[in-house]
């Protein structure tokens, strides 16, 4: 090409041409062979980053690479809306959560689309969009009328000055970020979803995902459900104790260590336990332990769970059912009111925090394991000792022989507990998908008629920080009953944002004008599902992913969706960092896109991120290297100029070419072998960097012959390889020259790929002189004259009479002596 390469103009320019031709929507033809390729959708904070780029580049060449290979392929893009920032901004700045939102999405639209990313504009919606909530709030009756929603009291963060409840990342140091009021625990009634009812389906398909998700992320999913086996058994109160507790006549509690059970020297519950409640509303307790209950009830989770153990004793006891012992009860912070029954057998001599705290109240240790230090607390698997009829046994062994017999007599039974919890889905927030119920005197909590969805949020509202900005409005919340007509009042509650997050890729598969229909339409959620590819950060490794498993195995169960686990693979990506750190906004040290794409261009920024380290790896920002990447894009452009232009792939003898245009030929092939493997075999977790360097490998190799027609062929080839990744120069000089007949499918010519080289030996009147490592088959007369300048010192002054080739083993020389 004679003009110099401009980004900016080619740039703008076919990313008009690929939306005004609808190149990247996909086709509603359900014969084709489909790939359905997501990257995680971003939070609309106003502006996107180098994590986006990074990880939307890498959906993009995925994407681009399969629609190239005659895939239908699907790249949707929306925007997870709702949530806590839109809040903090209309109260920071005065405007209003909506007009927030939508503004940063259509700036952040602008930014995406400047990088030339492929994605479906036709499918584009945000989870705040009302028609979205629609359907989520029929997901929400539908679950609350199977079952699978519930209310139940929780311990929520309340600021008692703004009268609101406050995020766990809203409590600073036990403080509320706006007003610095101590923060204190408040239970209130709250929606939860039942999703430890899938607890062992959760765990059980993890296994289909073997090898196609990172097992660092299946380990954490599997541990986060945490399932554990155990004995569950009750510690009756004594005597005494029963007079004064009245109500409760035992303790229920689960351990995992059954085997320790004659250790036991004392019983922890929970700040929460309904035996503490009790007491604390006789007059039994003394005002200093009551103090001190009510300092751990008021303690936020998180503060709780990193502050030190810490507990009373509240002056009661049990009885222990194999010795009959009597053992005081203590409230202990570091027991759950939310696992397990909320109580603990504690046997100091074999757990690392029952130990802590027996020596920090001066509780008896007993120990019941023989081992071999006598360190404690001992926590490993032993013998056991002063433990009755059950001495000498082993571990797992004695762990079993122990349940049996409370199975036996009636004392408790074998039990399995998952970690995961229900899942908490209220929020006392404005910006938000409102929960569709009604509060009717008369009949209690009924669902909002199907066709009064969905229920709409105010749009005249205040938001100041203080309450419920629902709760507040003057008469949103007044509405009529749907089963009586008489006056009733709307949940003020809104759903955590995970929610929107839990099923959004399931609406993508739908085309737009079938949103106001269904949720999504069956014919396309079966053909499109399930994701095939699924690209974000690890940090979304647990909940996320946990959700919308749960999400569509439940939607699944009420016959939305076949499928039973939403993302066939898996990658997560590196984070991009600066200086050794996180790029962060915090840490000051971002760089920002839109300014490399000013400067350089959308392909170079693209270029640079695949070709700086492999998706999976940290990424860090290089200057240097972001320059190499602009050179080797310009030099791409600029030998451009040598190609004829052509409809269809130069046909090129590879055995009639010379040694230097069959090594250009060679390297071409070879890259272009990579990128099947790269990106079908997802070689080195999608190494881009790896194919890059091939065609770099490959423009150099080019450069060095002169057979304008390997040249030709040479560009054909790379620039459908280089498509996915810089797609902008690529369809520029592909339209140029080649009328953009390069932009599918290639055939490998094998013939060019010949790998081996042959070892020649260079003989002279039978005598081995010398020997040269070639490409087999090479062209004679280019064969002769190196293997003549190898063993020249001896041919120097000779004539000679005679050569002989013997393909691919011998060239002799028959000289006059
Ligand atoms: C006695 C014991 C002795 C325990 C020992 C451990 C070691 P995982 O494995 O995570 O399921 N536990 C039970 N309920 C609890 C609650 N609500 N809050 C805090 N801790 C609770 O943990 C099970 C173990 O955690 C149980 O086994 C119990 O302590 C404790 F040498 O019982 B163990
Ligand atoms: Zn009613």
């Amino acid at each position: 090409m004679d003009i110099s390469y401009n980004p900016n103009e080619i740039e703008k320019k076919w990313q008009q041409y690929w939306r005004d031709n609808n190149i990247h929507e996909p086709l509603d033809d359900f014969s084709k062979p489909k790939k359905y390729i997501l990257s995680m959708f971003p939070y609309p904070s106003g502006a996107i980053h180098m994590g986006h780029v990074r990880n939307y580049c890498i959906s993009d060449a995925i994407a681009r690479f399969y629609r190239k290979n005659s895939y239908n392929v699907l790249h949707p893009m929306g925007f997870d809306a709702f949530g806590m920032p839109a809040e903090n901004a209309a109260i920071k700045h005065k405007t209003h959560p909506k007009k927030w939102t939508y503004s940063n999405i259509e700036n952040m639209k602008n930014e995406l689309e400047s990088l030339g990313l492929s994605f479906s504009s036709r499918r584009e919606f945000a989870t705040c969009d009302s028609s979205y909530t629609r359907w989520e709030q029929r997901f929400f009756i539908d679950m609350w009328e199977k079952g699978l929603i519930y209310r139940k009291t929780a311990y929520l963060n309340w600021c008692p000055n703004d009268k609101t409840v406050l995020a766990n990342e809203q409590v600073i140091d036990g403080k509320c970020w706006r007003c610095d009021t101590e923060v204190i625990q408040k239970e209130m009634d709250q929606y939860y979803i039942k999703i430890t009812d899938y607890a062992q389906e959760l765990l059980d398909s993890l296994d289909s995902l073997e090898d196609k998700w990172p097992s660092q992320v299946l380990i954490m999913q599997k541990n986060w459900i945490g399932k554990s086996k155990g004995l569950n058994f009750s510690f009756k109160l004594d005597a005494k104790s029963q007079d004064i507790v009245k109500d409760i006549s035992e303790i229920e509690v689960f351990t995992t260590r059954a085997d320790t059970i004659y250790g036991v020297t004392y019983c922890a519950i929970a700040p929460e336990h309904p035996i503490v409640k009790t007491l604390l509303q006789s007059d039994f307790l003394q005002r200093d332990i009551i103090d001190k209950i009510i300092k751990m009830q008021n303690m936020p989770t998180k503060e709780r769970s990193m502050s030190e153990k810490e507990g009373v004793p509240l002056g009661i006891s049990v009885i222990h059912p194999l010795t009959q012992e009597i053992l005081p009860v203590w409230v202990a912070n570091f027991v759950l009111m939310d696992y397990g029954s909320g109580g603990v057998m504690s046997v100091p001599a074999h757990d690392e925090r029952d130990f802590a705290f027996a020596q920090k109240y001066n509780i008896p240790i007993k120990e019941v394991l023989i081992s071999e230090s006598s360190d404690l607390p001992y926590t490993q698997e032993g013998k056991l000792k002063e433990s009755g009829e059950f001495n000498g046994l082993f571990g797992q062994e004695a762990r079993n022989k122990i349940i049996e017999y409370f199975e036996k007599n009636q004392l408790g039974k074998s039990i399995i507990n998952y970690r995961l919890k229900d899942w908490g889905i209220s929020r006392q927030r404005y910006w938000g998908a409102p929960i569709p119920l009604i509060r009717c005197e008369k009949c209690g909590l009924v669902a909002e008629k199907d066709e009064n969805l969905p229920v709409n949020l105010p749009e005249d509202v205040v938001i100041d920080g203080e309450g419920n900005p629902l709760d507040k409005h003057p008469s949103w919340k007044n509405c009529k009953c749907p089963q009586c007509q008489g006056d009733a009042i709307r949940e003020t509650d809104t759903m955590d944002t995970f929610v929107q997050s839990s099923w959004y890729f399931l609406r993508y598969t739908s085309p737009k004008n079938s949103w106001d229909k269904v949720a999504f339409d069956e014919a396309s959620s079966k053909y499109w599902m399930d994701v095939d590819e699924y690209i974000g950060g690890i940090e979304h490794a647990i909940l996320h992913l946990l959700y919308a498993r749960f999400f569509t195995k439940a939607l699944r169960d009420l016959g939305y969706t076949n499928s039973n686990e939403p993302f066939s693979n898996l990658l997560t990506q590196g984070m991009v960092l600066k200086d050794g750190a996180k790029m962060s906004k915090s840490k000051g040290n971002v760089v920002d896109p839109n300014a490399i794409i000013k400067k350089y261009g959308a392909d170079t920024a693209r270029l640079f991120v695949l070709f700086a380290a492999p998706p999976v790896k940290e990424l860090e920002w290089n200057d240097n290297a972001l320059e190499g990447a602009y050179r080797f894009i310009k030099r791409l452009w600029d030998r451009s100029k040598n190609i004829l232009a052509t409809d269809s792939i130069p046909q090129i003898e590879h055995s009639s070419l010379n040694q230097k245009e069959k090594n250009a030929r060679k390297k071409v092939y070879e890259a272009l072998c990579k990128s099947n493997d790269i990106f079908e075999k997802k070689q080195s977790g999608y190494a881009f960097n790896t194919l890059i360097a091939s065609c770099m490998e490959a423009l150099n190799a080019l450069s060095e012959q002169e057979s304008k027609f390997v040249w030709t062929e040479g560009y054909f080839i790379l620039l459908n390889i280089l498509e996915p990744i810089i797609p902008h120069i690529c369809w520029e000089i592909s339209k140029k020259y080649f009328n953009l007949k390069n932009m599918s499918e290639i055939p490998v010519d094998k013939a060019a790929l010949e790998t081996e080289n042959v070892t020649i030996a260079i003989t002279i009147n039978g005598k081995k002189r010398g020997e040269i490592q070639t490409l087999p088959n090479m062209n004679e007369k280019e064969l002769l004259q190196a293997c003549k300048s190898i063993v020249s010192k001896w041919l120097d002054n000779a004539v000679i009479v005679k050569e002989i080739v013997i393909p691919n083993k011998i060239v002799n020389f028959v000289i006059k002596q």
